[in-house]
């Protein structure tokens, strides 16, 4: 189960210099609007700064971060005319490498770059989403919209579940026209298992990443900090590109989306540099740790998932589960016979272990605990299962 998070945004606005500065892929990155037309797919490890300290007391041969995938798609925006006057939205050629997206980051130029052209000609984040989401929506409309015409004929018998059917869909279809997202929406149990089948892109989860000059990314993460606190911000003495950052995360913070500030084209020549190196220099110009990572804990945290970790002398892994998963399920992502064979689960949080420094401590002072069936597993547990595959 590879969770996958698609890179979308207008035609370069940094989408594979962002892609290459979290997967050190070194994809070719355009500096005309030609536009990736073939995905870049990439795998990266999601940094947790649990791993480190358990490693020094366990000293294991083998330290295992968990994953998340990047793909990097074309840029929006183009859609052919001919799809734009049958109003149908993106291709169908975008549409295969994103629909199954768990997540999307949706990438927003606002950096200068007289070399690089804009489709929309000027700096202006908050223009650009606006413009991204229109499109989300029309391709939505016209996937809810076939769907109602068949919802529509099926429920003329007076089955319910059609007719229950049809009303949700047009509800989805009210609000695509008033231009909201599908996320933003109440939802209940029948809306979400219909929305498993309709693959919709603006009920995707989502994080703005805002792709930012070197010389403004100190600022506009400290505006982005202050947003998210709620404390206020005087716009008045702003510049244009951090005017348009404010108004992003506003309306992040208004649908629950995430926002990060990265420059990922120095990022992305970062990325090729041993990590100290890129740190050591990164501090030197006075800016914050690499924006990358924090797409990725970003990333990690809207598709819902936690980390829970093992840890001995082979190996200290970090490993993956949707929250809320109890301890079985979790035990099945090591392998399906521990989960098949579960007895139970011997659970410490990480925390509590450093602080007793090794199971047995943790053991005498009464905070590793034997689990069953219904635990539901939190983030940062340390957790080894007894199972019994005889059975
Ligand atoms: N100054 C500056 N230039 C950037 C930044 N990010 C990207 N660029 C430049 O913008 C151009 C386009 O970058 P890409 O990463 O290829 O953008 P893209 O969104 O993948 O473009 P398409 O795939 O063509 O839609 C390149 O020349 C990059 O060097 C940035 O943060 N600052
Ligand atoms: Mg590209």
């Amino acid at each position: 189960m590879a969770l996958t998070i698609g890179i979308i945004g207008l035609p370069q606005s940094g989408k594979t210099s962002l892609f290459n500065a979290l997967t050190q892929a070194g994809a070719p990155i355009g500096g005309y609007a030609t536009s990736t037309v073939q995905a870049n797919v990439g795998v990266v490890q999601v940094p947790d700064a649990r791993l480190q300290p358990l490693a020094d007391i366990f000293q294991p041969k083998k330290i295992t971060p968990t994953t998340v995938e990047f793909v990097d798609v074309a840029g929006m925006g183009q859609a052919s005319q001919a799809a734009k006057e049958k109003k149908e939205g993106l291709s169908a050629e975008f549409l295969g490498h994103i629909r199954n997206a768990d997540a999307l980051a949706i990438v927003l130029r606002t950096f200068a770059n007289d070399n690089v052209t804009h489709i929309n000609e000027s700096i202006d984040p908050y223009r650009d989403l606006e413009s991204l989401n229109a499109e989300l929506m029309i391709t939505d409309l016209s996937s809810v919209e076939r769907r109602l015409e068949r919802t529509s004929r099926a429920a003329k018998s007076g089955d319910k579940k059609y007719q229950q059917e049809v009303e949700i869909l047009k509800r989805f279809k009210d609000a695509l026209e008033e231009f909201k997202l599908v996320k933003e929406l109440e939802l209940g149990q029948p809306e979400h298992t219909l929305l498993k089948e309709l693959f919709l892109l603006t009920m995707k989860p989502r994080m703005y990443v805002l792709n930012v000059s070197e010389s403004i990314l100190g600022e506009a993460n400290d505006l982005l900090d202050k947003i998210s606190a709620g404390e206020n911000v005087d716009e008045d003495t702003l510049s244009a590109e951090l005017k348009g950052i404010v108004k992003v995360a506003r309306r992040a913070k208004e649908e629950g989306s995430e926002v990060a500030a990265v420059s990922a084209s120095l990022e992305a020549e970062l990325s090729e540099l041993p990590e100290e190196d890129a740190q050591e220099y990164l501090e030197s110009l006075g800016l914050p740790k690499l924006g990358a990572d924090r797409v990725i804990q970003v990333g990690y945290r809207l598709l819902n998932l936690i980390t829970f970790l093992t840890a001995g002398e082979d190996e200290v892994r970090a490993w993956t589960v949707t929250q809320g998963a109890k301890a079985p399920e979790a035990a099945g992502k090591i392998h399906s016979d521990i989960e098949r064979g579960f007895i139970r689960a011997e659970v410490v949080h990480f925390n509590d272990f450093i602080e007793c420094g090794s199971f047995a401590a943790a053991t005498k002072k009464g905070v590793l605990r034997l689990e069953g069936k219904e635990y539901v597993v939190k983030d940062g547990d340390i957790a080894h299962f007894r199972f019994n595959v005889g059975k």
